[in-house]
């Protein structure tokens, strides 16, 4: 069961993941990030990195509607989605593959200059492929970035994510990991 501030989350989670604004989290939505993405990193189409990156994004929309599109509309709307994360939250394999592991491939994708960590430059190239303004990246940047010396290495990250799904304290920075939620 998730609680009413995981449910929050979430909420808002699935605002971030429905990019096109129609009220589900759809295909669509999916081809819209993988496009950012490829602009951001100048991806020549049909390119080994570019085919390699659109079948990641692919397979995890398939993965997700089979488990969270219940009523088989081919999409996954709000209820669907929470529903779909309270299993997953309280599963520690699911969890494993459908969060702890995408987390970290997303976050090799946004270390743009491979450096080993995320800057707020590239912090605000991961909002900007879901649509977020940098303004917000930066304000989230810096909330995040406890010690603020501007950088966030991979296991900061892992902190945040699991603060965001898995954590039920208001007051925990990894909260705001996708911006306000209330
Ligand atoms: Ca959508
Ligand atoms: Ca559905
Ligand atoms: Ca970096």
């Amino acid at each position: 069961m998730l609680t009413p501030l995981q449910r929050m989350k979430l909420a808002r989670y699935f605002t971030v993941y429905d990019v096109d604004d129609d009220g589900c989290v759809g295909l669509r939505d999916f081809e819209r990030v993988l496009e950012n993405v490829r602009v951001l990193h100048g991806l020549v189409a049909g390119s080994p990195r570019d085919q390699t990156l659109s079948e990641a994004f692919l397979q995890r929309w398939e993965a997700l509607r089979e488990s969270a599109d219940t009523n088989q509309d081919g999409s996954v709307d709000l209820t669907e989605w929470l529903d779909y994360w309270g299993v997953v939250i309280e599963n520690d394999d699911r969890y494993d593959s459908e969060v702890a592991s995408i987390a970290s491939m997303l976050f090799g994708i946004f270390d743009t200059d491979g450096d080993g960590v995320i800057g707020p430059d590239e912090f605000c190239d991961y909002y900007n492929v879901y649509g977020l303004s940098a303004a917000l990246a930066r304000q989230v940047f810096m909330d995040l970035d406890a010690d603020g010396d501007g950088a966030m290495s991979l296991l900061e990250f892992m902190d945040m994510v699991h603060q965001f799904f898995r954590g039920d304290d208001p007051h925990a920075p990894g909260n705001r990991l996708f911006g306000p939620y209330e």
